[in-house]
C-alpha cells in the first residue's frame, strides 16, 4: 500500500493522466524512491518553462491502455506520405520493414524519412554505434540465449541501435530536409530490468533539454514511457534503450551466462505528434495538405497505417 500511495502520488507531481497513472502501480519491483528519478531534469531548464509543463504518459506490464490514452492525446493517425499535416501524429512500428531490410546491421537511418508514400514520417535516426537493425525474431539471430527475453508490442519486428544503446530520433517534414518539431514523442521498451536503463530525453530547437523520462522496469515484459507538450516543442529525442548493447558476445543479467552481463533492452513502437516546420506553429503547409486531402486524414486509404504499416 505504501509503494502503491507514493506511486500515486508521484503521478501527481508528473501530471500524468490517469488512465496512464492507473497502469504505473503495475510495474513490478518498481519502488517509489526510484520512481521519483522517472522525471529527471526538467525542472531546471529554460526550456521547459518556455514550452509548459508535458503530460507524461508511463506503463509496464500491460500497457495498452496506456498507448492508447497516449494516442488519443497526440490525435489522429496521420497516413503515411510525404508533407505535413499539422496536427495528428506518426507511428513506426517496424512490421513491414521489407525482408531485406530486416535482421541486417544497416537498416537505413533515414528509412522513415524518404520522400515515399508508405515510408516518408519526418523521422530521422542516429547513434553513436554503427547502425541500426530490425528483427523479426527479437534479436534471437543475433545472439540465441537471447531466445524467450524480448517480446514485441506490435508483432513482430522490432528496433534496435547495433553497437551502442544509445540513438537519437530527428524531427523532420516528412519526406523532406525542413527541420521540424513535433508535440511529443514515446516509445515501447521490452525486458527493461531496471529503472533508469531505458529512457527518452527531449531537446528543443534550440537544443535546450526539456527533461529525461525515464521507462518503468518490467522485467521480460514491456514498458512505456512517453511524453506530450501542448505546443509542438521537440525537435530531438535521445533514447537509452539497455546499458549496453545487444550482440552475439553481449548477455542480459537475467541470462544465465557466466561472465559480464548488463541490462539489455530493446525497442518496438514510436509514437510522435506530427512533424511541423521549425517556425511554422500555425499549421499553414500542414492544414493546407490536409485540406487539399481530407479523406487522407484519420485510417489511410492506402491500406499503409500504424497498426499495419511499417
Ligand atoms: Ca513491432
Ligand atoms: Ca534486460
Amino acid at each position: 500500500m505504501k509503494k502503491i500511495l507514493a506511486m500515486f502520488a508521484f503521478c501527481a507531481v508528473l501530471g500524468v493522466t490517469m488512465a496512464a497513472c492507473g497502469k504505473v502501480p503495475m510495474a513490478p519491483a518498481t519502488d517509489a524512491k526510484s520512481a521519483a528519478n522517472l522525471y529527471q531534469d526538467a525542472a531546471a531548464r529554460g526550456g521547459l518553462e518556455a514550452s509548459g509543463r508535458p503530460e507524461v504518459f508511463a506503463a509496464a506490464g500491460d500497457i495498452r491502455s496506456t498507448i492508447e490514452a497516449y494516442r488519443t492525446a497526440l490525435g489522429t493517425l496521420n497516413p503515411n506520405q510525404p508533407g505535413s499535416f499539422g496536427a495528428g501524429r506518426r507511428e513506426i512500428n517496424w512490421d513491414a520493414v521489407p525482408a531485406q531490410f530486416t535482421n541486417i546491421d544497416n537498416f537505413p537511418a533515414d528509412f522513415f524519412n524518404q520522400p515515399v508514400v508508405g515510408r516518408a514520417r519526418g523521422a530521422l535516426f542516429t547513434t553513436p554505434g554503427t547502425g541500426f537493425r530490425v528483427s523479426d525474431d527479437n534479436f534471437v539471430g543475433l545472439n540465441p540465449t537471447y531466445r524467450g527475453e524480448f517480446n514485441f508490442f506490435s508483432p513482430v519486428r522490432t528496433f534496435i541501435a547495433v553497437g551502442d544503446p544509445s540513438s537519437a530520433v530527428e524531427f523532420f517534414v516528412p519526406g523532406t530536409q525542413t527541420p521540424a518539431a513535433s508535440t511529443g514523442f514515446g516509445v515501447v521498451f521490452s525486458d527493461v530490468d531496471h529503472l533508469g536503463s531505458a529512457s527518452i530525453r527531449l531537446f528543443d530547437a534550440e537544443g535546450r533539454s526539456l527533461g529525461t523520462f525515464l521507462a518503468p522496469a518490467d522485467p521480460g515484459g514491456l514498458s512505456f514511457v512517453g511524453v506530450r507538450y501542448a505546443a509542438s516543442v521537440v525537435a530531438r529525442v535521445e533514447i537509452l534503450s539497455g546499458k549496453a548493447a545487444l550482440g552475439p558476445d553481449s548477455f542480459d543479467i537475467s541470462s544465465d551466462t557466466n561472465g559480464p552481463t548488463h541490462d539489455l533492452v530493446i525497442m518496438d513502437d514510436f509514437l510522435y505528434g506530427e512533424p511541423i516546420a521549425i517556425g511554422a506553429q500555425a499549421p499553414s503547409s500542414g492544414a493546407s495538405l490536409a485540406s487539399a486531402n481530407p479523406t487522407r486524414r484519420g485510417a489511410p486509404s492506402d491500406g499503409v497505417s500504424g497498426d499495419t504499416g511499417f
